[in-house]
């Protein structure tokens, strides 16, 4: 548990700088993040002030939490999740609070309603969410057993994809094998995009059947512990048009160079760079229409973004997917995305243990 009350303290040092007293917290993934409460955004309440913290749900939740918060979180039950807050608010002897700029509009009317006009309050944008940008053990661990329970799914994955199936069969395989190797349940629907669908980078899953000669574009991220993985990898169904043949060996390099560049101190917008670059020098950079990857944890997108012109400065703890792709209108798709944890002396790749190597399943 120490690990949250660790997070709250971080959190407590921030708003000090933001000279705030206190911040609503409605959001349940960082709810989760701060006390490890799962009822997800609705179902409750976090405030954070000066020198405390609780936790407002309802009754449903009693025998979960109870006994079972960080040192300093109070227990606070009851359906009227604001009124509460603000009572708690008030309390504390806070005047200046924050909120998260991703609350939902009828609840901001609610508390601009119920609040004392002797509170001041503001939008905080991404206050919670830089914290998580850097991860501590106990995330790092989970996004390990995450990524690990993806790798096996998938190597596994290659003994039953065969010319024939369905994309959607082979989504729902994916599916069962990252369970069965201790994954809770996906961050986003597996994405299975065969032949000319493997151009669309978001290609969820249909009822097209795969195709000898198809490139198999599959990208897919599972729950461990709340954190989670996220993995693409294209496979060729046998042999496949010389051209695809030619993007995926360039998207091969450019996901490499732009692995190797990952360390403490590298702007987001020099990964993103090295990538893109090598794609372009070998003519394919308008076919290249996406960031080159993104922070994951609790949710599948977080900060910070590997994007063009949005420098930001790469620190150990952060988990990076690097996913390059080039994605040819009515022929075909290639994205390799692999999850990568900045280390101190450099990184880690979660998922090294599938090959990268163009794998042909032969028909
Ligand atoms: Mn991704």
């Amino acid at each position: 548990m120490a690990y949250y009350e660790k997070r709250i303290k971080r959190l407590q040092a921030l708003l000090a700088k933001l000279d705030l007293d206190g911040l609503l917290v409605a959001d349940g993934y960082n709810m989760r993040y701060l006390t490890g409460f799962t009822g997800g955004t609705g179902d409750g309440l976090v405030i954070v002030t000066k020198d405390g913290a609780a936790l407002i749900t309802d009754d449903r939740y009693r025998g979960i939490y109870q006994n079972n918060l960080p040192d300093g979180v109070a227990f606070e039950v009851t359906r009227d999740y604001f009124g509460q807050a603000v009572q708690s608010l008030i309390k504390a002897g806070v005047h200046k609070l924050g909120f998260e700029a991703s609350m939902a509009y009828r609840d901001f009317e609610l508390l601009d309603e119920i609040l004392p006009a002797d509170i001041d309050f503001d939008a905080v944008p991404d206050a919670i969410e830089t914290l998580r940008e850097v991860k501590d053990e106990v995330e790092m661990d989970a996004l390990r057993r995450a990524a690990h329970a993806s790798v096996q799914a998938f190597n596994d994955l290659l003994n039953f994809i065969k010319v024939g199936q369905t994309e959607l069969e082979v989504a729902n395989e994916l599916d069962r094998l990252q369970k069965k190797y201790g994954a809770e349940k996906p961050s986003f629907d597996t994405i299975v995009a065969s032949g000319y669908r493997s151009a669309l980078p978001h290609g969820a899953a249909t009822d097209k059947v795969i195709e000898k000669g198809d490139l198999v574009t599959i990208d897919f991220g599972y729950y461990v512990d709340g954190y989670t993985s996220d993995v693409t990898r294209t496979i060729a169904m046998g042999d496949i048009d010389p051209k695809l043949e030619e993007i995926y060996q360039i998207v091969l390099q450019a996901n490499k160079d732009a692995i190797a560049m990952v360390k403490p101190g590298v702007s987001t917008d020099e990964i993103d760079r090295v990538a893109r670059d090598y794609i372009s020098e070998h003519g394919y950079g308008e076919y290249y229409n996406h960031a080159t990857g993104h922070g994951a944890g609790l949710y599948i997108h977080e900060g910070p973004v590997l994007r063009t012109n949005d420098g930001e400065e790469v620190l150990a703890g952060n988990l990076l997917t690097i996913e390059p792709g080039i994605y040819l209108p009515d022929l075909g798709g290639v994205r390799i995305e692999d999850d990568v944890l900045v280390t101190p002396e450099g990184h880690e790749n979660l998922t090294a243990g599938i090959d990268k190597n163009l794998i042909k399943i032969e028909a």
